[in-house]
């Protein structure tokens, strides 16, 4: 197992479209066990491929209190999404350090293959329900901040590439 870089917002790699995974095979569970201990090392309830780059529909998620209940979501599609909506603030492994309300339906069901290759479907509300559908617009190339004002998006970008600056000569 090994933890994975985390690409940070402006990189134009977090805006490719993943592809779909053609076989849950060895490769794959390897990706996925790498992307949980990504995920665990970083304190996050969520990860997707694209922000390690790599580009295909893979996710993993967990957000129990434990940290001890990983769900693993292949090629996940969104079968039904609520009416109802809510603003929440949402946070991103990709955006770190900012926290901005994002409107999100409440609940979802999703159809994704498991780490066995086998068709699953999930009901989820809540916080899962939020980190699903976070998730999958990372799959899309979509960041969160993207939904923010252009003017709010613009002043993310100029803080994250200075730190990012910052870093380097560091
Ligand atoms: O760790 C994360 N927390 C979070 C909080 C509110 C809404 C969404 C998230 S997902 C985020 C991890 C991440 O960046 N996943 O892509
Ligand atoms: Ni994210």
């Amino acid at each position: 197992m090994a933890i994975l870089p985390i690409l940070c917002y402006p990189d134009p790699r977090l805006h490719k479209v993943a592809q779909p995974v053609k076989a849950v095979d060895d490769r794959v569970r390897a990706v996925l066990d790498d992307m949980l201990a990504t995920m665990y090392d970083a304190n996050g309830i969520g990860l997707a491929a694209t922000q390690v780059d790599v580009h295909e529909r893979i996710v993993v998620i967990d957000v129990s209190e434990e940290r001890d209940t990983p769900l693993v979501l292949i090629n996940p599609e969104i079968t039904w999404a609520s009416d109802e909506k809510q603003v929440g603030d949402e946070g991103c492994l990709s955006v770190p350090g900012i926290y901005d309300g994002v409107e999100r339906s409440t609940a979802v069901h999703v159809r994704a293959l498991d780490r066995e290759g086998q068709p699953r479907t999930i009901e989820a509300e809540g916080l899962l329900a939020v980190c699903i559908q976070h998730e999958m617009d990372h799959l899309m190339g979509k960041v969160f901040v993207e939904y923010l004002s252009p003017l709010k998006r613009n002043r993310i970008k100029t803080k994250l590439l200075k730190q990012q600056k910052q870093a380097e000569r560091a």
